[in-house]
């Protein structure tokens, strides 16, 4: 079979957690799900492309000549509960031209598999991972009679009815191939914070232990891949894709101590010279830990710090102290490990006051990044589920099923307007940013010249071009700071126009 993935770009949604300048300067990240299903299907002996449209600016017509070119039997597409119509809507003009069986997979296949499968362009869904359902999938595609009842966990139509299958075999993380990054332009991404390129994000573990109330992962089965396979796919990063910064997008990285002093050592035993980022929290990193894990190459930990206040860190069931927050800070600063502290406006229990002594706080510790975002009902969370018992709706199966528009949800949890946590949100980050120190300290850490365009452009358009209230953006396009690459891109495409113009026209401009 010959697989096609695409990944589409997305607009700014105003039920976002992130304002939209955030949004804008996120960065650009290889399509990993993609990958790790690209890798899966070659695996068992199948031809796959990935068509990373949102990175390459490829509008949905240049992507359909990409496709005409590879002539794909299968189309797949990521699908996220919050992007679901930006998706459908490239899957709809996709699949009118071409014709051929769509497949979707992704988290929101896990809230909501059958409302994802419900419409008439989408042919097959994966519930969980492609691990053992591709290959099912396709072996079956491929016979004349084909019977989809023994495909584990697929989600399918017979007889306009919704089917889902069982899904009984054990995932083990170990077992998948690496992330089909030789089908990815590597060089291309980057994100906000990137200091070194080539640049890629990583996964090495599946799930959460933790309970905070506002996240989806949490109390999911944790599932790890051994050291020895995670240094295995880092060496492929180094040498293969002359990769040099890598970001662990695990939504624990440091949840197993020992696990992660492995992954450490092998990197230092095999000498691979790269920086590397993850995700932790502040009670599962020590001094010796994080003293190892610098020598290892850690730059740079995204904590989840969430607030400054205990009250509201106990009532989002963060299981953490203000103290704690503030020693581990220290303890990086010390060791000149750089700090990005995740903080949540609009939580359960805040108050204006109270989201000034977070701001406060947060400029009182070492951080060399913050991000503060909008507390969001998401799917599969305890305040989605308080949200749902309140209010009688669920937004987001609304949303999914196209009944809903983007705006923005309740939040029962806090006496907080919308507007203000807009408002609040956006005070913050100039706040944050603009002390004069804060700014010179950024300036003399600048790794390079494009880095620098980076945050000096994000910082002009927060102060400048973010609004007050969040508003819709038609023309919203992520920050691409490929435009040499992507204008050759472009003019190569403009020639072969003018080519075929002249060639269609000839008759007529002789005459002229
Ligand atoms: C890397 C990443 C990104 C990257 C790349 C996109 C991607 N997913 O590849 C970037 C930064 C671009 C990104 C963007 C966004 N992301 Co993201 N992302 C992740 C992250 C951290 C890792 C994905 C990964 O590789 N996981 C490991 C692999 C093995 O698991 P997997 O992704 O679930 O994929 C398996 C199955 O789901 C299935 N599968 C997945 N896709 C497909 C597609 C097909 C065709 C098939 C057959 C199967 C299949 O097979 C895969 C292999 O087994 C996850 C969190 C996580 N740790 O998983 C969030 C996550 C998927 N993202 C999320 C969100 C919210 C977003 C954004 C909306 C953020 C934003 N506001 O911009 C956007 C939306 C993008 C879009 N097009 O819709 C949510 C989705 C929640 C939801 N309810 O849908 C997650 C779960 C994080 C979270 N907890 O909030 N993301």
């Amino acid at each position: 079979m010959k697989l096609a993935l695409v990944f589409n770009p997305f607009k700014y949604k105003i039920h976002e957690e992130n304002i939209l300048i955030v949004q804008k300067y996120f960065g650009l990240f290889p399509p990993l799900s993609l990958a790790w299903v690209a890798a899966i299907a070659e695996q068992a002996g199948h031809e796959v492309i990935i068509i990373d449209s949102r990175t390459l600016r490829l509008s949905k017509k240049e992507t359909l000549k990409r496709l005409n070119l590879f002539k794909p039997d299968i189309m797949g597409f990521m699908m996220t509960t919050y992007m679901f119509p930006d998706t459908l809507e490239w899957i709809r003009y996709l699949k009118n031209n071409l014709n051929i069986p769509v497949v979707i997979g992704g988290y929101n296949l896990r809230v909501y598999p059958r409302e994802s499968v419900s419409f008439s362009e989408i042919d097959f869904g994966v519930l969980e991972h492609a691990y053992y359902t591709i290959p099912a999938l396709f072996k079956e595609l491929v016979k004349e009679n084909p019977n989809f009842d023994n495909v584990p966990g697929l989600v399918y139509k017979k007889n306009k009815k919704v089917i889902v299958t069982p899904h009984f075999q054990k995932i083990d993380f170990n077992k998948f191939p690496n992330p089909a990054r030789h089908l990815l332009s590597n060089e291309l991404y980057a994100e906000f914070p990137t200091e070194r390129k080539n640049f890629t994000v990583m996964v090495t573990s599946l799930g959460c232990p933790y309970n905070c109330r506002f996240c989806e992962a949490g109390n999911t089965n944790y599932n790890a891949r051994s050291p020895e396979i995670v240094i295995n796919e880092i060496e492929e990063c180094y040498y293969k894709y002359n990769i040099r910064e890598i970001d662990f997008f695990d939504y624990e990285f440091t949840c197993d101590r020992e696990r992660v002093l492995k992954i450490c050592n092998l990197i230092k035993e095999r000498n691979i010279n790269i920086s590397w980022a993850c995700r932790s929290r502040v009670d599962t990193v020590d001094k010796v830990l994080l003293e190892k894990m610098k020598e290892a190459g850690c730059s740079r930990i995204y904590f989840g710090l969430e607030s400054g206040v205990q009250e509201i860190l106990d009532k989002v069931g963060k299981g953490v102290t203000v103290k704690q927050i503030s020693n581990i800070i220290d303890i990086c600063g010390d060791l000149k490990i750089k700090t990005l502290g995740f903080f949540l406006i609009g939580a359960p229990g805040d108050t204006k006051e109270i989201i000034k002594k977070t701001v406060k706080f947060a400029m009182g510790l070492n951080l060399e990044y913050v991000q503060f975002s909008k507390c969001l009902a998401k799917p599969l969370t305890s305040l989605w589920e308080d949200l749902i018992s309140k209010t009688g709706v669920d937004y987001w199966k609304e949303w999914v099923l196209g009944r809903e528009t983007d705006r923005v949800l309740p939040r029962p949890w806090t006496e907080l307007t919308n507007d203000d946590i807009d408002k609040l949100t956006k005070w913050a980050y100039i706040k944050y940013y603009s002390r004069p120190l804060f700014i010179v300290r950024a300036l003399l850490n600048l790794k390079s010249f494009v880095e620098f365009k980076r945050k000096l452009f994000a910082y002009i358009d927060m102060c400048f071009f973010q609004k007050n209230i969040a508003v819709k953006d038609e023309d919203f396009l992520a920050y691409n700071e490929n435009v040499g690459l992507l204008s050759k891109i472009k003019i190569s495409g403009y020639i072969r126009k003018l080519k075929l113009y002249f060639k269609k026209n000839r008759k007529s401009l002789k005459n002229k």
